[in-house]
């Protein structure tokens, strides 16, 4: 049996990842699992769930930056079995966000290299793609959470180009990764947009076994 494929949904904040991830589990037949980062209900997802709710949580930005990459290394081991059993797995943000968030606060000495260390050993996914829309901060659902500022999300926005066009470049060109602008679309054009390029990678890549990491 085939293993099932890595699909990651990442953008910036009220682009439609959420929504957009939601939808592309439930199209895909072979039970599909979705899984969102933070995952906020292990025990350092507590802790991080706190720290983006709670302005007056203290942590140092290292070590957020720290429990964010143990957070995902803590479902690694059931992403990858889930993947074996054949099932694909949609993620909702994983370590791009996790990298550009970071950078993005200009800590001296965390830089795009620093933040990506942790990271080191997770699965790759076989398919990204990267939601943008101008119009997003226009948006219901602007919370009060930690980072939900037009300011950072300006910084975040540099810091994903960043990673995308010349860290991951060779993934880029590989078409690994999608870049979609869903301004002016709406939820149904984009979801037909994902869902087709999904269906494209995966006639074009249903021998593909072995994993990628990063
Ligand atoms: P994210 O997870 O990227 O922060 P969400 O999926 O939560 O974004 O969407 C943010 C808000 O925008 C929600 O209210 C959602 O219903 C709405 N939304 C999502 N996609 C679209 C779209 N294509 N057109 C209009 N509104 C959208
Ligand atoms: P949402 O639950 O609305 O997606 O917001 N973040 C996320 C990081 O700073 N580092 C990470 O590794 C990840 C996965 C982005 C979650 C917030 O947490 C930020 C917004
Ligand atoms: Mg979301």
């Amino acid at each position: 049996m085939a293993r099932g494929k890595l699909i990651l949904i990442e953008g910036l904040d009220r682009t439609g990842k959420s929504t957009q991830a939601a939808k592309l589990v439930e199209s895909l037949s072979n039970q599909a699992r979705l899984v969102k980062f933070p995952e906020r209900s292990t025990p350092i997802g507590k802790l991080i769930n706190q720290y983006l709710k709670e302005s007056e949580t203290h942590l140092a930005d290292q070590a957020i930056h720290l429990l964010f990459s143990a957070n995902r290394w803590e479902v690694a081991e059931t992403i990858k079995a889930t993947l074996l059993e054949g099932r694909d797995v949609v993620m909702d943000r994983y370590v791009y966000s996790g990298i550009a968030y970071s950078a993005a606060k200009a800590v001296p000495g965390m830089d795009v290299q620093w933040c990506a260390q942790p990271e080191k050993g997770l699965l790759k996914p076989d398919l990204t793609f990267f939601l943008t829309n101008s119009e997003s901060e226009l948006r219901k659902g602007f919370g009060d959470e930690r980072y939900e500022s037009s300011g950072f999300q300006t910084k975040v926005r540099h810091e994903f180009e960043t990673i995308f066009k010349n860290y991951e470049s060779q993934d880029y060109k590989n078409n690994h990764i999608v870049f979609l602008d869903t301004t002016g679309k709406s939820i149904e054009q984009v979801h037909t947009s994902v869902g087709s390029a999904v269906e494209e990678y995966i006639q074009k890549n249903s021998d593909v076994e072995e994993f990628m990491y990063f």
